[in-house]
């Protein structure tokens, strides 16, 4: 994967809540163009692997079930500078804390329930892009 891509997922809450369509419009409008996409949902070992850097974390086994519950929407994303301007879209992590405007501000419950993941490195994007999609499925 290429330095100007991020990788994404609209967490099991935002597909709930039926936000998947309201989110992708303002990741498009915000300039990203999305060049992999696909409904679908993590088993327990995948966010295990995907979270592995969590695990020491109390809140390891709570992140696990909450994004294993249902479906996701994964997402790989095209733009100058993609993974900064991505992470300053979707906002802090705890959408308490997060700027007005951003997705996490917009549509997250809680720092735990927080409706959007994005990459925080380039060389994380290509890893969790890979996780997710075959070659075949990025264009
Ligand atoms: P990020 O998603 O903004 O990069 P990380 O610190 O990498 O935040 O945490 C990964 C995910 O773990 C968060 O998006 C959130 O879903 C969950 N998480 C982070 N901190 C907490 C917490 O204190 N309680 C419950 N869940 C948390
Ligand atoms: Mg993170």
């Amino acid at each position: 994967m290429r330095t100007n891509r991020t990788f994404t997922m609209l967490k099991p809450d935002s597909v709930e809540k039926g936000h998947i369509g309201a989110i992708l419009e303002k990741i498009t409008a915000s300039g990203f163009k999305i060049v992999a996409m696909k409904l679908t949902q993590m088993t327990t070992a995948d966010a295990k692997e995907f979270y592995a850097i969590h695990k020491e974390r109390p809140f390891f086994g709570e992140l696990v079930e909450y994004m294993t519950r249902g479906p996701i929407v994964a997402a790989i994303l095209e733009k100058d500078n993609a993974v900064e301007d991505f992470r300053t879209l979707i906002g802090a992590t705890n959408p308490a804390e997060a700027a007005e405007g951003t997705i996490r501000k917009l549509y997250a419950a809680s720092i735990g329930e927080n409706a959007v993941h994005g990459s925080d490195s380039d060389e994380n994007a290509a890893i969790e892009g890979a996780f997710h999609f075959a070659g075949r499925e990025i264009f």
